[in-house]
């Protein structure tokens, strides 16, 4: 393909397709002008094509709206309420102390809080929400990270959603296990009690309604990213910097 050819393909110029009154972002866009170029390598019908550059969106058929500009997700139908007192943050795997964490536990532990535009990849974007909780370095640090441990992965109690970090990823202090947004305890439809936030990627790694975490010894793409999300989600700069400055 020569330069002129790679130029039109280019979608910056294109204006985001809208569906419902929300604009779907550029990733649609990317999909789609992408088809010819995954035709020829794939293979399949039109629809087949259609489908799979537009799997990555499928969230947004579980779009409801919710006040101060966030939309609330869930890539399954409900989630069982967890009462904060009975619930636990197990913390497991390549660590030296296993334990589960209750929120008193949790509050227990240096807080640490961040103000930051909230943006999902989809479009959508939140300015200056604030957050607090546990800077993840903190809690690896109170049950001792194994040598062995190169990532950490995150699990959902709505049973599907999963997301993980490199240990370089883990390691910064914008990453919380956050117990409180906006001001007061993180609602049940926001994934309280406890939900992960990760300040300087898309909000899909921000996984809801955390209930266990494991150090690992490599990366599994999270529930999204087996979607084709890119695993890392750096917002505005390009992938692949684990250790650019906070
Ligand atoms: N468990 C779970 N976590 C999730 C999601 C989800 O569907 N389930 N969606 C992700 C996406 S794509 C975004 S943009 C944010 C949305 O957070 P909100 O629902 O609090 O607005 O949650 C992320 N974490
Ligand atoms: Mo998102």
């Amino acid at each position: 393909m020569n330069e002129e050819e790679r130029a039109e393909d280019r979608p910056t110029e294109a204006s985001p397709p809208v569906e419902d009154g929300s604009p779907v972002g550029r990733r649609i866009v990317l999909g789609m002008l992408g088809l010819g170029v995954v035709g020829i390598a794939v293979g399949g019908t039109l629809q087949q094509k259609v489908n799979r550059a537009l799997a990555p969106v499928g969230q947004i058929g579980n779009v409801l709206p919710a006040a101060g500009g966030f939309r609330y997700y869930s890539v399954v139908g409900s989630v069982r309420k967890r009462k904060a007192a009975e619930h636990r943050v197990t913390v497991a795997g390549l660590v030296e102390r296993p334990r589960a964490f209750s929120m008193a536990d949790l509050a227990a532990l240096p807080q640490t809080r961040i103000n930051r535009d909230f943006q999902c990849v989809t479009g959508w974007r939140v300015p200056d929400v604030g957050w607090a909780g546990v800077a993840l370095p903190d809690l690896l640090n109170a049950v001792g990270v194994s040598p062995s441990a190169q990532a950490v992965r995150f699990r959902s109690f709505d049973g599907e959603y999963t997301e993980s970090l490199t240990l370089a990823q883990a390691q910064r202090r914008d990453v919380l296990v956050a117990t409180e947004m906006q001001g007061g305890p993180v609602a049940h439809d926001h994934g309280g009690p406890v939900r992960l936030y990760v300040a300087p990627m898309y909000g899909y790694k921000s996984l809801k309604w955390l209930g266990g975490i494991e150090v690992t010894d490599k990366v599994v793409s999270g529930y999204w990213e087996r979607r084709g999300y890119d695993v890392d989600a750096w917002v505005g700069r390009s992938n692949g910097r684990d250790d650019a400055p906070t």
